[in-house]
C-alpha cells in the first residue's frame, strides 16, 4: 500500500515536517472562508487547527479585538448580563474534545448508495483530499451564471466536512445559571456577529432541485435557537480556546458556541448575543435549512440536531486498489451524535458477514475512536468492504433517513479492491 507518510524524498520529520493543510476556498479579497479537512491522511484523535474544515453560511464578519469584544445575556432570566472575554475567563473553566461535523458531509453518499443498490455506475466521489490545492467557489460560480446547481454538486463534493477537536472555555449552563433562567425558559437564541442574505442556491443544491419557494428573511445574523436541555449541558460550552491555543478569527473567536454531538451549524461562532426565550425562535438555519422532511413541502419537518452514528475506512481507500496479495489493516474512524461509540464491525464481504473490530479507548464521550482490523488478503478476488458502528445507546447505523436536504448522512460507503 503507498506510504501516505512517504513521498519521494520526504520522510516524515525529516528533511522537514511533512503537514497536510487543509484545502480551502477563498473569497473575492483571497480570504479563506471554506475548507476541507482532510482527515483521511491524518492519524491521532484531534485535526490539527490549520487542518480543520470550515464553514461559514452568511458573509465572515470583520474580527473583533478581544479587548472590544462583549456579549449579552438577556431575555427569560432575572438579571440579564454582559460579559467580557476576560470575565468569561475569571469562571470555572471547562474543556471537551469532540468531533464537529457539517450537517451536510458526505451528502452525495446518499445519491450514491441508491444509485448503487440499484446496480448503477453513478462514480463514487473520490473521499481523498491532497494537503494542497484550491476548493472551487462554487457559490460564486453559480451567482455569476458560470454553471448551474447540478454542475456544482458534480464539481464539489461535500465529503471531509468533519473534524476532532479539543475545545476550552466555560459551560454554557454556567452563565445561565448566574443570570437565573426563568422556568418560562424553552431555548436560547444564539446570535452571530456575521450578517449576509442567506443564498437560496445551498438550500436548493442540497435538495437537488429548485421547484420551490425558501421564505427569503432578507439580511439576518447567522442564529440558532438551541433547546434549553441542551443549553444546560454540562458539555455545551462557550469556547475560547480551540487545540490548546485561542481561537482563531475563522472559527468563530472571540467566543463561539460548542454543542458536542450536534451538527456543526449549532457551534455558533462569533457570538454576539444569548437571549433565553419562552418559545422556539423562528430562526432560518433551523427552518428553511438543517430541517429534514421528505419533500420540500412536507407538513412536518423538523429541525436537525444530533449526528447519527458513523463509521469511515480511511484506509484502504478505492484508489489505492488492485493490491497485491497480502494483509492489510482496515482502519477507520467511528463517532456517534448521541454519546459513546462502543462496538465496529467490519465486513469484507459486502455485509454477508461481519467481525468486530479493535477500538482504541479513551475517555471523551463525543470524541471519535479509531479503530483497526487485520485483513488477510490471500486471495485474488474482487473485496468489498464495509465497517459499521454501534453507539452506547444500541443504536447501529445507519441511523438517520433520507431527508430532502439530504444532511446527516450516516450510511455504509463500500470501498471496493481488487485483490491481484
Ligand atoms: N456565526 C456563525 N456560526 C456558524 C456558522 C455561520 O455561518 N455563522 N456556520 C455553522 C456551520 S454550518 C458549521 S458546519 C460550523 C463550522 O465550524 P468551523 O468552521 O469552525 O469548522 O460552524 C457553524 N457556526
Ligand atoms: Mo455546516
Amino acid at each position: 500500500m503507498p506510504r501516505r507518510e512517504i513521498q519521494g524524498d520526504w520522510v516524515m520529520g525529516w528533511p522537514d515536517r511533512k503537514r497536510f493543510r487543509f484545502v480551502s476556498g477563498k473569497d473575492q479579497e483571497g480570504r479563506i472562508i471554506h475548507a476541507r479537512s482532510p482527515y483521511f491522511e491524518l492519524e491521532g484523535l484531534i485535526t490539527p487547527t490549520d487542518a480543520y474544515y470550515i464553514v461559514a453560511q452568511l458573509e465572515v464578519p470583520d474580527p473583533v479585538h478581544p479587548e472590544d469584544y462583549t456579549f449579552e445575556i438577556s431575555g427569560e432570566v432575572e438579571t440579564p448580563v454582559t460579559y467580557s472575554l476576560d470575565d468569561l475567563r475569571l469562571l470555572p473553566g471547562h474543556t471537551v474534545r469532540a468531533v464537529t461535523e457539517c450537517a451536510g458531509d458526505d451528502t452525495e453518499f446518499w445519491d450514491y448508495l441508491e444509485s448503487r443498490a440499484k446496480g448503477g455506475n453513478m462514480p463514487k466521489t473520490s473521499r481523498q483530499v491532497s494537503g494542497e490545492g484550491e476548493d472551487i467557489n462554487w457559490r460564486d460560480m453559480v451567482a455569476r451564471g458560470e454553471i448551474d446547481l447540478d454542475e456544482a454538486r458534480a464539481l464539489v463534493p461535500s465529503t471531509c466536512l468533519v473534524s476532532g477537536g479539543e475545545w476550552t472555555g466555560i459551560r454554557l449552563s454556567e452563565v445561565l445559571n448566574r443570570a437565573g433562567v426563568k422556568d418560562s425558559a424553552v431555548a436560547i437564541r444564539v446570535e452571530g456577529f456575521d450578517r449576509g442574505r442567506p443564498d437560496p442556491s445551498l438550500v436548493y443544491r442540497a435538495a437537488g432541485r429548485e421547484d420551490f419557494e425558501i421564505v427569503d428573511p432578507g439580511v439576518i445574523n447567522y442564529d440558532k435557537g438551541l433547546p434549553i436541555e441542551k443549553a444546560m449541558d454540562p458539555d455545551t460550552i462557550l469556547a475560547w480556546a480551540h487545540n490548546g491555543e485561542y481561537l482563531t478569527h475563522i472559527h468563530g473567536a472571540p467566543v463561539r458556541m460548542v454543542v458536542p454531538g450536534w451538527a456543526g451549524n449549532w457551534w455558533v461562532k462569533w457570538i454576539h448575543k444569548i437571549e433565553v426565550m419562552d418559545h422556539m425562535p423562528d430562526c432560518y438555519h433551523q427552518t428553511q435549512y438543517f430541517v429534514s422532511g421528505k419533500s420540500p413541502d412536507d407538513p412536518d419537518k423538523e429541525m436537525m440536531t444530533a449526528l447519527g452514528v458513523k463509521t469511515v475506512i480511511t484506509e484502504p481507500r478505492d484508489e489505492e486498489s488492485p493490491l497485491p496479495k497480502g494483509r492489510y489493516p482496515v482502519r477507520g474512524l467511528a463517532w456517534s451524535g448521541e454519546g459513546r461509540m462502543e462496538r465496529v464491525e467490519v465486513s469484507t464481504d459486502g455485509g454477508e458477514t461481519w467481525n468486530d473490530a479493535h477500538i482504541e479507548d479513551h475517555g471523551d464521550r463525543y470524541l471519535w475512536r479509531r479503530w483497526s482490523y487485520p485483513w488477510d488478503a490471500s486471495e485474488a478476488g474482487h473485496y468489498v468492504l464495509m465497517a459499521r458502528g454501534t453507539d452506547e445507546n444500541g443504536r447501529q447505523q445507519p441511523v438517520t433517513e433520507w431527508n430532502y436536504q439530504r444532511k446527516h448522512f450516516d450510511g455504509i460507503v463500500p470501498v471496493d479492491i481488487e485483490i491481484e
